[in-house]
């Protein structure tokens, strides 16, 4: 009776005359055992489902549009924007991959996406890594060459899911758009909103869980917030992942700030005094981490600040350290300097052997003219992945 059943049915090519399914597939998803089309069929036997499920029997003739293209609440789009999938230039052999709101601007980690709870948002990403780049970064040769953008913690319909499995990713030079949903709480069901920190990342390149996407640098951070939401001076991600990487650099690499103009970016964390800094913090990979800031302090709510009582602000912990796991997304908020001043504050993972291996950045944290007082000077010869050996070309950045 489960769709899924007819399609774990399905025999091996040559095992016998071909299933109802099997018979379904258009000539163009050849050879037979593609697990893409496979896929199709999955996506169809449940949109039948669906139907049923819904008495929808008469509208058989509809199946193809069973799907909704928008969540519920998303009558349609407030706001659009265009995103593009490109690779930059490698880091050793490493091939390098980026998002950026223009072709020109694509970072690992991709442009930071804000959304207020109630807003529904349609992303176009434009896939325009080299075919012939995505070939090689795949581990199997039957999968798929493509992009995707899925997304961590707002609402999204299957067509925006961005995997192979539900046909809802990019090949080489197309285009698709995605739709996201930050829904508010609904307090008559029970059900939360989607105010927070969160991270959208590809899903596709590689493997059917874009583990290699992933691994070269097709990720962002996204906050949701809610009206009224302390707003942040300045919003760094970072991304603690494998091989002690922060942002998938480690070491000296993690930390480039050009010492006289430092330029804020994924590699360079700088405040002035008094600043709310707000940092998305996601992992990825497969190693558990912890974040950890030196000289700063934050309580562990939603927002990072609070409000109330002494009494009921007692019942929320204040923290420097959390932990993080594959996956997870956690939002922090600190004042810059708060009663600690100016300085260089290390930015760490907590399991000492991979501090002791890279893991750490710094924020920096100017005066209020945008200064580093005399004597705020640090110590860049102790980067002890540049001191210890390690494979050529392997010395600061990650590489999977
Ligand atoms: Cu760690």
């Amino acid at each position: 009776m489960s769709a899924w059943r007819l399609i774990e049915d399905d025999p091996e090519p040559g095992a016998g005359p071909a299933t109802a399914a099997g018979g379904d597939r258009p000539p163009a998803r050849a050879p037979r055992r593609r697990p893409g089309a496979r896929r199709l069929v999955t996506v169809v036997a449940l949109a039948l489902l669906t139907l049923v499920g819904a008495g929808g029997l008469a509208a058989a003739d509809d199946v193809a549009v069973a799907l909704p293209e928008r969540p519920e609440g998303c009558v349609r789009p407030d706001r659009t924007i265009k995103l593009y999938a490109v690779e930059l230039p490698p880091d050793g052999t490493q091939v390098r991959l980026g998002y950026g709101l223009t072709p020109e601007t694509a970072s690992y980690p991709g442009p930071t996406m804000e959304m207020t709870e109630g807003e529904c948002l349609a992303i176009t990403l434009y896939n325009q890594v080299p075919a012939a780049t995505l070939e090689k970064l795949r581990t199997d040769p039957t999968h798929p060459l493509g992009v995707s953008l899925h997304v961590h913690g707002v609402k999204y319909t299957q067509l925006s899911d961005g995997t192979t499995q539900s046909f809802s990713y990019v090949p080489p030079g197309q285009s698709r758009t995605y739709t996201w949903y930050a829904k508010k709480r609904d307090k008559e069901k029970g059900t939360p909103g989607t105010a927070g920190y969160w991270w959208y990342h590809d899903h596709v390149v590689g493997g059917p869980h874009g583990t290699q996407g992933l691994g070269a640098g097709l990720f962002g951070g996204l906050v949701v917030r809610r009206p009224g939401d302390p707003r942040p001076d300045r919003t760094y991600t970072t991304v603690f992942g494998d091989r002690q990487s922060i942002n998938l650099r480690r070491g000296a690499a993690a930390d480039t700030c050009d010492r006289d103009n430092p330029q804020p970016g994924p590699s360079c964390l700088v405040a002035k005094k008094g600043e709310r800094v707000e940092f998305i913090v996601v992992g990825i990979g497969n190693d558990m981490h912890t974040f950890h800031v030196h000289g700063h302090s934050w309580a562990d709510t939603r927002t990072g600040a609070v409000t109330g009582t002494d009494a009921q602000t007692d019942q929320v912990p204040t923290i420097d350290n959390k932990t993080l796991g594959p996956g997870d997304s956690f939002g922090v908020q600190i004042v810059a300097g708060d009663s600690v001043g100016p300085g260089h504050w290390m930015v760490h993972c907590h399991m000492q052997f991979h501090s002791d291996a890279g893991m750490y950045t710094m924020l920096h944290v100017l005066d209020e003219n945008g200064n580093m007082p005399p004597g705020g000077e640090h110590d860049h010869s102790a980067a002890p992945a540049a001191a210890a050996p390690a494979p050529a070309g392997a010395a600061t950045h990650q590489h999977n």
